[in-house]
């Protein structure tokens, strides 16, 4: 399989790249922090997307250097963003079921920040609830040793998985994000909006920050605003983009 022989090298011919999706305070800003997301430049493809090449990733394992490259990468950006004068903003990271089960996850996340010099609170990890909900009792164990370490982690994709919610409860989590397909759907009085209010409502109960993706009209952004989401992401307000957009838009901002 060619893909599979170009995907081997992606990483050590520096093929792969991040973009940036800005998280806003809610309605309309500033800028709290960005999601790193995949990207990978091939010679003779172009750019693709990670739905071109993370089930192969995961399947063949590969995607355990190729993490170990993003949270690098992520965490040398932000520490560059910091000297530079933003030293408020904060990066995401996602992990994949593979990487989030592999035995020396906090080992690699601990190398990359103490590398970075990055103070661990501005640097969160995303898992979905899907992979979150796995294995429970272990995801809790992971999480523990991550938010020991002063790292923030979020459920990504919240909705779409099967939390119980006495797990939800002990989760060392900071973060729930709500699916973007129920933000979508959303119209007043609908049950996506009833579905969406409730998570938000949980998340509070729960003292976890939420995060709304997928915002893409200002009428998502007032209900949601309304509903008291604290934190914005979505084509409305960005879309993700490579750090020379992302400091032009920070300058036109001054
Ligand atoms: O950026 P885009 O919308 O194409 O992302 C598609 C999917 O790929 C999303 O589910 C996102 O979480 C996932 N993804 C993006 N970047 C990474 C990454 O660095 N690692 C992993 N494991 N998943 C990623
Ligand atoms: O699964 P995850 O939540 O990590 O998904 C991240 C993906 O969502 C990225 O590929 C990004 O391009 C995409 N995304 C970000 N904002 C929007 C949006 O407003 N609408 C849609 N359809 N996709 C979005
Ligand atoms: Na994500
Ligand atoms: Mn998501």
């Amino acid at each position: 399989l060619q893909l599979l022989h170009d995907l081997r090298l992606a990483v050590s011919n520096g093929e792969l790249r991040l973009h940036y999706q800005p998280k806003f305070e809610a309605p309309a800003g500033p800028v709290r922090g960005f999601e790193a997301l995949l990207r990978w430049q091939h010679p003779q493809r172009g750019l693709l997307s990670p739905d071109a090449f993370l089930p192969l990733a995961e399947k063949t394992r590969l995607i355990i250097p190729m993490g170990k490259w993003v949270l690098n990468e992520a965490c040398r950006q932000l520490r560059e963003w910091h000297l530079q004068g933003f030293s408020h903003w904060t990066v995401a990271v996602n992990l994949s079921a593979v990487q989030f089960e592999q035995p020396d996850l906090v080992g690699t996340v601990t190398d990359a920040i103490e590398l970075h010099h990055i103070p661990p609170q501005m640097l969160t990890i995303e898992v979905t609830e899907t992979v979150a909900m796995r294995d429970p009792e272990s995801t809790i164990d992971t999480l523990e040793k991550l938010t020991q370490l002063g790292i923030k982690a979020s459920i990504d994709d919240f909705g779409t998985g099967y939390s119980s919610l006495l797990y939800l409860k002990r989760l060392p989590a900071s973060e729930l994000k709500i699916d973007r397909a129920f933000v979508k759907e959303m119209s007043p009085g609908n049950e996506d909006s009833v579905i969406v209010s409730a998570i938000i409502a949980l998340a509070k109960a729960l003292g976890l920050e939420v995060v709304a993706e997928g915002v893409e009209t200002a009428e998502q952004q007032a209900f949601l605003t309304g509903l008291g989401c604290e934190t914005l992401q979505g084509f409305l307000l960005d879309r993700p983009m490579v750090p020379e957009q992302i400091l032009q838009r920070a300058a036109q901002a001054q």
